[in-house]
């Protein structure tokens, strides 16, 4: 192997998070946890981490303005219920916040963090996903980063075919049901 290229793999190997995943409470895991599971499908290794918008307001002002500067892309937050992560965070950075709302045990029935996620103001967007829709917060970053990466963009590819061939397996599945299919003759 050339210096070069060792000089390169060095860089791939050592360079901080570009993704950085928090969210309110420990309780926000299970569910926040899948955007780290997605992301490293596409082998994009984030950081996880708790910040919480009401109890460690000052953690978040921190968190948010250093982001930039230690190299993350995507900020990825989820919260539930009062669900103010994402928004303040947003209001803290030009980075690009995409938030989770998360069902949690606080919720009266998922709404309240729905929409305190989305209703964002106008001059400070939040990318809100799917209620609990943590992968896809997972799976956006990816696309984002996949803009100046060829490699997560060849690994998104793969993605979507890899969905495609699910799908038409399952219609061969119920075709084999004895369902009359007249497209897929
Ligand atoms: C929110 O309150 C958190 O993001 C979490 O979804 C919810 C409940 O938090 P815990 O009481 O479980 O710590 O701020």
């Amino acid at each position: 192997m050339s210096e070069q290229q060792t000089s390169n793999n060095k860089q791939q190997t050592t360079h901080g998070p570009l993704v950085g995943i928090i969210m309110g409470s420990e309780s926000d895991l299970d569910i926040m946890k899948g955007a780290a599971e997605m992301l490293r499908q596409f082998e994009v290794e984030p950081e996880l981490t708790i910040v919480s918008a009401h109890r460690t307001p000052e953690r978040l002002r921190d968190y948010a303005h250093q982001a930039k500067e230690r190299g993350i892309k995507v900020i990825i937050c989820g919260a539930g219920g009062a669900a103010h992560l994402p928004g303040m965070v947003a209001a803290n950075t030009i980075l690009p916040v995409i938030g989770v709302p998360v069902k949690s045990s606080n919720s009266i029935d998922g709404w309240d963090s729905v929409l305190s996620i989305l209703q964002m103001p106008y001059g400070v967007p939040v990318a809100t996903v799917a209620l609990n829709g943590a992968k896809n917060a997972g799976i956006l970053a990816a696309q984002i980063l996949a803009l100046h990466d060829t490699s997560i963009a060849g690994k998104l590819e793969a993605y979507k075919e890899y969905q495609d061939d699910i799908v038409m397996e399952s219609v061969k599945n119920v075709k084999s049901m004895g369902f009359r299919n007249e497209f897929d003759r």
